[in-house]
């Protein structure tokens, strides 16, 4: 069996890929420890040409070897900051009101895509397989097979896959297309994600698509002189590690304190990375619609959301920022007494193992994307809960995760009535219907987890036919 080669945007550091139970990184790192192997990216830093010319930088750890690029602020600039996060990221989350197209980003997105490969060809061996991961590295597969590369190449998105029409708000939507049928499989997070690049493959190339098996999760696609394969595999958590964890670490200091300061009040409990496809603000003013509808609960519950920035050099992370520090200030200026602080807004990163933690402390996970692809926020809230008196996720419809946890209260983030009264409705939850659900849950997350994702994928992979 060949070895395994997995290339991402940003590579874990190799302490990264240990301690931390459960994390995506010790997830796909416990793959290339099984199979030996690469893994390829960038390191996060800017550099000079002559520095990031001279890489790959490479750190051994038998038998996985870490390989990674510095990245020139002019290819930062086009290739991350611009095309990825500035155009793919808000169209792939339906918010074409935020994206911008340029297209000298767009080149720069192609050339660094062409860059990394031609870098990454000297470190193959003709029987790896090779595994691409998300959004900033559609066109890798396309840029090896011009290199001359034959092995197996497979895709996973880590994010939604938007609709033809949106998807065609992007000018080179088609050129994006034949870079994805470059790849041997392409794995989406869930059937609606696959069925829309089905359709576009469909009605927009003239392609045709098979799809089989039981709920139709495997396609069989010719499109563009190209034959591949495609599937839906749903990214999940090491959920036992996650409970004992959340159980080991539950008599910490940071624990007892914040049980401390909230006085016996509930505890609902958002994290997030600060970004507009969250639904942020959307999920604060459901908070206020509960403490204007509900008076009984005005100094009785506390929202604690935390949510360190990210991306904060593009122009539309700096306004969801400024107006969600906005939005605490005036509820809490609305509803704060001289001991009550209804929204706490955390800004900084926290331990894994502190999160965990924290999860199992509170009695709602409130978790509210507008757009997400998967969310392992709300599988690791359900995982950290107390068995014995577990809270209750309450979850975006348009959240990935709702299409397996079914236990969850569901909500439309875009109505800020219903989503107070799911708050009212998993504060007041008798214990046996809040142990049903999470149970229901549980089930769900051990059936689907983040070693069958990986394996999965990675056995479908090896069963496509090598290219010719
Ligand atoms: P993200 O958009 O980052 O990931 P999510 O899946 O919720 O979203 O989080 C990924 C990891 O980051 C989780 O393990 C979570 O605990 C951690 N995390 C999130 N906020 C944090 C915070 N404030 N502090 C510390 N850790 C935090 C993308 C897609 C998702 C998809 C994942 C994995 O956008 O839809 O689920 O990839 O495929």
């Amino acid at each position: 069996m060949g070895r395994l080669i997995v290339v991402s945007n940003r590579v874990a550091t190799p302490t990264e890929t240990k301690g931390s139970a459960g994390g995506l990184a010790v997830g796909v790192f416990g793959a290339l420890k099984d199979a030996g192997g690469v893994w390829f990216g960038w390191s996060g830093d800017v550099v000079s040409e002559t520095v990031a010319n001279a890489g790959p930088q490479l750190v051994e750890e038998d038998p996985v070897t870490f390989a990674t690029v510095g990245l020139t602020r002019k290819d930062y600039d086009q290739y991350y900051r611009g095309f990825s996060n500035a155009t793919l990221w808000p169209v792939f989350h339906y918010r074409n009101d935020l994206a911008r197209y340029e297209r000298d980003e767009y080149a720069g997105y192609r050339r660094v895509n062409a860059w990394l490969a031609h870098k990454l060809k000297k470190l193959i061996e003709p029987d790896d397989n090779i595994w691409i991961h998300d959004y900033h590295l559609i066109p890798f597969a396309e840029a090896l097979r011009s290199e001359g590369v034959k092995n197996r190449i497979g895709f996973f998105l880590h994010i939604p896959f938007p609709s033809p029409q949106v998807l065609q708000t992007i000018p080179p939507h088609e050129e994006l297309v034949r870079s994805l049928c470059c790849y041997d499989l392409l794995g989406f997070q869930t059937r609606n994600d696959q069925q829309a690049f089905h359709d576009y493959i469909a009605r927009e190339a003239h392609g045709k698509v098979v799809e089989s098996g039981e709920n139709k999760e495997h396609g069989e696609i010719e499109a563009y002189g190209r034959k591949l394969r495609t599937g839906v595999y749903r990214i999940g958590v090491f959920p036992d590690e996650i409970a004992e964890q959340a159980a080991r670490y539950e008599s910490r200091q940071h624990v007892l304190d914040l049980k401390q300061s909230l006085e016996g009040r509930k505890l609902i409990m958002s994290v997030d990375r600060l970004d507009y496809s969250k639904g942020l603000v959307e999920r604060f003013h459901a908070f206020e619609q509960l403490l204007e509808q509900a008076p009984d609960w005005r100094g009785n519950v506390t929202l604690v959301q935390i949510a360190p920035p990210t991306r904060s050099d593009v122009a539309s992370y700096k306004a969801i920022r400024e107006e969600l520090e906005r939005e605490a200030g005036r509820i809490n200026g609305r509803f704060s007494g001289l001991d009550y602080t209804p929204i706490r807004y955390l800004s900084q990163q926290y331990d894994r193992w502190k999160l965990m933690s924290l999860f199992r402390e509170s009695q709602i996970g409130f978790v509210t994307p507008l757009h997400d692809g998967m969310n392992l926020v709300a599988k690791e809230y359900v995982a950290a809960q107390n068995p014995n008196d577990p809270g209750v996720l309450v979850l975006s419809i348009f959240a990935g995760a709702a299409a397996e946890l079914s236990g969850a209260l569901f909500v439309n983030p875009h109505d800020s009535a219903g989503m107070a009264e799911a708050l009212q409705t998993a504060l007041g939850m008798p214990l046996d219907e809040r142990k049903a659900r999470y149970h229901t849950n549980m089930e769900a997350l051990r059936r689907n987890d983040l070693g069958v994702w990986r394996d999965t994928f990675l056995s479908d992979l090896a069963s496509v036919p090598q290219p010719t």
